[in-house]
């Protein structure tokens, strides 16, 4: 059996335990070419290989928590630390290992990889969009000095790195409908600029250096916990708000159509494409995406559940970064190289988050933060 094709067969082994979701199955035909064969789908598998030891930076952010109870799922709680500069709540520390660690501390970093072992990085700390307007040397050196000292570690001690970027890694001279893969980037928020940075650091680290860069530009990914100043937070903030008081005030336009998608796709997509097959990938940097929606759309999706909910408008700062990105992302490379394939739209994605933000009404607080944009 040739490397390739074992390589193939592992990634069936490893990705099969994973969600739902229907994965497809690749053949190596003789020519060495990869071709897809058939769609299988997704059961429990156990594997035999030894597990990743992963570090998650950023982690009590708002992809954090969630990706690590997914990969502990897969490779066991000890294996994935979460690691973060902010003090942890409770439910934070009761999966598996926390610990302090700050991006911005090389030697600090150095340590944790050599005494835990670490194989893999899960790098999430960064400013988002809107905040990093409000503190530009801040997300200069979040973003830009913090991926410098994640980056040379990954290279110094052979780990495979993820870095998301996102739609804000575009800008006005973009073409926004739809959005490919591989386009003209000159985005005017330092979030972005800091994404593209990153974007071409990691590609250029693993054509230099053979680095294991892994990169997935995500839309706006809603969630029941609270995101931390982005300009997609609307979509996240109207659910708790609207459940709790049955009133909403939209910082962006009606019209603001923007890329979008659920935590559980966001994970699933993260998952599949740690664990694709080097050979599978075309690029290093790969967009993703589920649906594309207006406030105005997923208003009206929301109040067949909610008749009662009131929405106003007052755009703010924020209307002029999101009309600066995507409306419509094109994932058709993700798709074809490694069986990308979401699970939720805008119907599902609403049923799902009023399910889950009246199950967790705990983050009253931050979504007031979300609503102040200055
Ligand atoms: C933001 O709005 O800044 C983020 C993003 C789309 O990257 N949610």
């Amino acid at each position: 059996m040739s490397l390739k094709n074992m390589l193939c067969k592992h990634f069936l082994k490893t990705t099969q335990g994973f969600s739902r979701n229907i994965l497809k199955y690749y053949q190596i035909i003789n020519n060495g070419s990869i071709k897809e064969v058939r769609n299988i789908g997704i059961r429990k598998v156990h594997t035999t290989e030894k597990s990743p030891r992963i570090l998650i930076t950023g982690g009590l952010g708002q992809l954090g928590t969630e990706c690590a109870k997914l990969l502990r799922k897969h490779y066991g709680n000890e294996n994935v630390i979460l690691s973060d500069i902010i003090k942890p709540t409770e439910e934070s520390l009761s999966n598996g290992p926390f610990i302090f660690a700050d991006i911005l501390d090389f030697k600090g970093l150095q340590k944790i990889v050599v005494n835990y072992r670490i194989d893999w990085l899960i790098h999430f700390s960064a400013l988002l969009s809107a905040v990093g307007e409000q503190n530009v040397p801040l997300a200069v050196r979040v973003n830009i000095e913090g991926m410098h000292n994640v980056i040379e570690l990954a290279k110094q001690y052979k780990l495979r790195i993820f870095i998301p970027s996102t739609i804000g890694a575009f800008g006005p001279d973009s073409p926004r409908n739809p959005t490919p893969n591989v386009t003209i980037q000159r985005p005017r928020t330092i979030y972005g600029v800091s994404k593209v940075h990153a974007e071409l650091l990691g590609e250029y680290y693993h054509h230099r250096f053979g680095l294991d860069f892994r990169c997935l530009r995500f839309p706006g990914v809603i969630s029941s916990d609270p995101p931390g100043g982005g300009t997609t937070d609307y979509a996240v903030a109207v659910f708790h708000e609207g459940l709790l008081t049955q009133k909403y005030e939209c910082y962006l336009e009606p019209y603001t159509r923007l890329p979008m998608m659920y935590i559980e796709d966001c994970l699933s997509a993260l998952f599949q494409f740690l664990n694709t097959p080097k050979e599978l990938l075309q690029r290093r940097v790969y967009n993703v995406t589920a649906m594309s929606f207006t406030p105005e759309e997923l208003f009206e999706e929301l109040k067949k559940h909610v008749p009662n909910l009131k929405i106003s408008y007052k755009p703010d700062g924020r209307q002029y970064i999101a009309e600066s990105w995507p409306q419509v992302f094109d994932d058709s490379e993700a798709r074809r190289d490694w069986g990308w394939k979401h699970k939720y739209n805008l119907e599902k994605l609403v049923e799902s988050m009023i399910h889950d933000v009246r199950k967790n009404s705990s983050s009253k607080r931050s979504m007031k933060e979300v609503n102040s944009y200055v």
